[in-house]
């Protein structure tokens, strides 16, 4: 049975990566598992053949037989759960492994969509330029406490596990921002990461879909 996720039918970022899918084919190339894209547009997303896959109308999802599923956090644990090279075999770190999945997705990745949503979505309101800085120190804050805790060590707890891989994909956002670069350690942690070949086998084929048209 092949798997297939979707993702966007021309991703807004012109190819940087930055869309969720992509931290999926991540999780897919890591542990080696072959998958089908389907693109959906913007329009697409929001049809009932759509919404039937994804309640809230978005990408990616990931669909093997007879499970659908929707949310990256589940998508990435359900692969790592499933598939070796994500998670360790010994109890204890498998647990902080997923511990790391979660603290990406809901301690630090929140306020980096929310300077997104600042910047994009709420720039031309009156009180957006008096907001941002709150929102750029929530984000100093989370990324201090981050930095703080990896020091010098590679990864966040021993190897690397979809607990790096979520971490990675979620401070990847803020690099438009240039945020990252008063955290070397987090910088130098993000870039391990895309080097990985896993990682740069999904940014590709993300890219094929989303570069911009040449000329
Ligand atoms: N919590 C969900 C998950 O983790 O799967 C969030 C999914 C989500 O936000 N999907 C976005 C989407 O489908 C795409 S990734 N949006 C369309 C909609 O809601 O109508 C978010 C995203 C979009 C664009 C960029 N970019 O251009 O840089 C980056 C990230």
């Amino acid at each position: 049975m092949t798997i297939t996720i979707t993702a966007f039918e021309r991703s807004p970022d012109g190819g940087k990566g930055l869309a969720r899918d992509t931290r999926v084919r991540w999780a897919l190339e890591e542990v080696g598992q072959p998958y089908a894209v389907r693109l959906v547009s913007f329009g697409a997303m929001k049809e009932p053949a759509h919404l039937a896959v994804h309640p809230f109308g978005q990408i990616p999802t990931y669909e093997d037989g007879d499970l659908t599923l929707f949310e990256t956090g589940a998508i990435v644990f359900h692969i790592a759960q499933h598939k070796a090279g994500l998670l360790p075999d010994d109890a204890d770190a498998r647990a902080r492994a997923i511990t790391w999945m979660f603290a990406a997705l809901s301690t630090i990745e929140p306020p980096i969509i929310e300077l997104q949503t600042a910047k994009f979505q709420e720039g031309d309101k009156p009180w957006a330029k008096a907001r941002m800085p709150l929102v750029q120190d929530r984000i100093h804050d989370r990324l201090k406490q981050l930095s703080a805790r990896l020091g010098d060590a590679d990864w966040l707890d021993g190897g690397f596990s979809a607990g790096d891989l979520m971490m990675v994909s979620v401070l990847l956002r803020t690099r438009p921002s240039g945020l990252l670069d008063e955290y070397p350690n987090l910088a130098a942690y993000v870039a391990r990461g895309e080097v990985r070949p896993a990682y740069q086998r999904a940014f590709a084929a993300q890219y094929a879909v989303n570069k911009p048209p040449a000329g």
